[in-house]
């Protein structure tokens, strides 16, 4: 597959693959394409690229290319397409639901910092707006997620990784050198829409002797989903936002794994909240569910993270981490549904009836709350 602008718009443009027949291409109005590349072997290739004016004349460059297995396109008959060079990545995701290119990196320092560079360009494809997750863009290092940026903004742990919206800088001092450490830049799909490219340029990898480590301020880790839940008598909200990050894919294996927090934009709710996840396709499991409702949809049930007399208005819960398996790679837009308990109520006793008891008598009432 190919991107390409052409700024005065060509009268004709062609490419040849591998000395083969010259392949036509259709320019849209902006002078760009986005085209298929008919290749099925692993191994060195060259394209030829031709754009002709009107008149006839024209120009030529040709592209020396090698295919391997260092991008990952899942699931196999998905178009989506990546390109790695020694500094560069770019990765577009049409309809995969992943698509991930690996570099491998050197660690380690006997002093001083080592700090990754590398400058992001996003292009979001936004015409999907009503999904819960949104195209996201993770950058990952020994099963750790170390930064990752959406449609809907970045994440990371200061200190350990700068971003100032274009340039990102990661802090690798302190993992650990190993045999075949790997960097894992993954675009993952949640949404409906098919365009977002993202392109890294000029990877850097820095060690500085005289660097010093930037504080990080400890994060608390995620808790994990309570037990099952009586359903009945909870009710279906639009008042609480469901906010998911820390998105981690081991696409080998195909375990997914996601922070989730709710906002209470509501009326004051109570610890009995759950997360339906409905319509997960065939191969996608929630593996640390908390139980399954009437409809044989999984749940999580969020006590864990919601402190003791509920959320009030305004309130966000503790992140819970939420596990799903998915080794088909399969693509799946979340559909949550929230399920809330009303706010608690606090305990009452009884009315009492009236108690006669004589000077320096000792009168005992047991008393049970309703
Ligand atoms: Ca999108
Ligand atoms: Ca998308």
């Amino acid at each position: 597959m190919a991107t390409f602008v052409n700024e005065k718009v060509s009268a004709k443009l062609q490419f040849i693959l591998n000395k083969g027949t010259p392949i036509t291409l259709n320019l849209d109005e902006n002078g760009k394409f986005d085209a298929p590349l008919p290749l099925a072997t692993t191994g060195n290739h060259t394209l030829v690229l031709t754009g002709y004016d009107i008149a006839g004349n024209f120009t030529s460059k040709t592209i020396e290319f090698v295919v391997d297995d260092t991008i990952l396109v899942a699931p196999q008959e998905t178009t989506g397409w990546g390109i790695t060079t020694y500094n560069t990545i770019v990765l577009q995701k049409r309809d995969s639901f992943v698509v991930q290119g690996t570099i491998p990196v050197e660690l380690g320092v006997e002093e001083g910092t080592r700090t990754l560079k590398f400058d992001l360009e996003s292009n979001w494809d936004r015409s999907d707006t009503t999904a819960f997750l949104f195209d996201t863009f993770i950058v990952s290092l020994q099963n750790q997620n170390l930064f990752s940026v959406s449609e809907t903004g970045p994440s990371y742990t200061p200190g350990l990784v700068s971003y100032d919206g274009k340039k990102v800088a990661i802090d690798l001092t302190s993992f650990p050198k190993t045999g075949s450490s790997k960097l894992v830049f993954q675009l993952l799909n949640h949404d409906g829409d098919t365009g977002s490219v993202v392109e890294i340029r000029n990877i850097e990898n820095i060690v500085e002797e005289e660097g010093v480590v930037s504080p990080t301020f400890p994060t608390n880790p995620p808790t994990t989903p309570g037990p099952k839940l009586e359903l009945t008598g909870l009710k279906t909200t639009e008042n609480v936002a469901i906010l998911f990050q820390n998105q981690k894919l081991n696409a080998t294996t195909g375990e997914y794994t996601t922070e989730v927090q709710i906002q209470n934009n509501g009326p004051a709710i109570s610890r009995n909240v759950v997360i339906v996840f409905a319509n997960l396709p065939e191969g996608v499991e929630l593996v640390n569910r908390s139980g399954i409702d009437e409809n044989g949809n999984p749940y999580i049930n969020l006590r864990n993270a919601i402190p003791t007399g509920g959320l009030s208005t305004g309130q966000l819960s503790a992140p819970v981490e939420v596990k799903f398996t998915n080794p088909n790679l399969v693509s799946f837009n979340f559909n949550p549904q929230i399920l809330v308990g009303g706010l608690n109520v606090a305990p009452n006793f009884p009315t009492l009836s009236s108690f006669t008891v004589k000077p320096g008598d000792t009168l005992t009432i047991l008393l049970s709350f309703i």
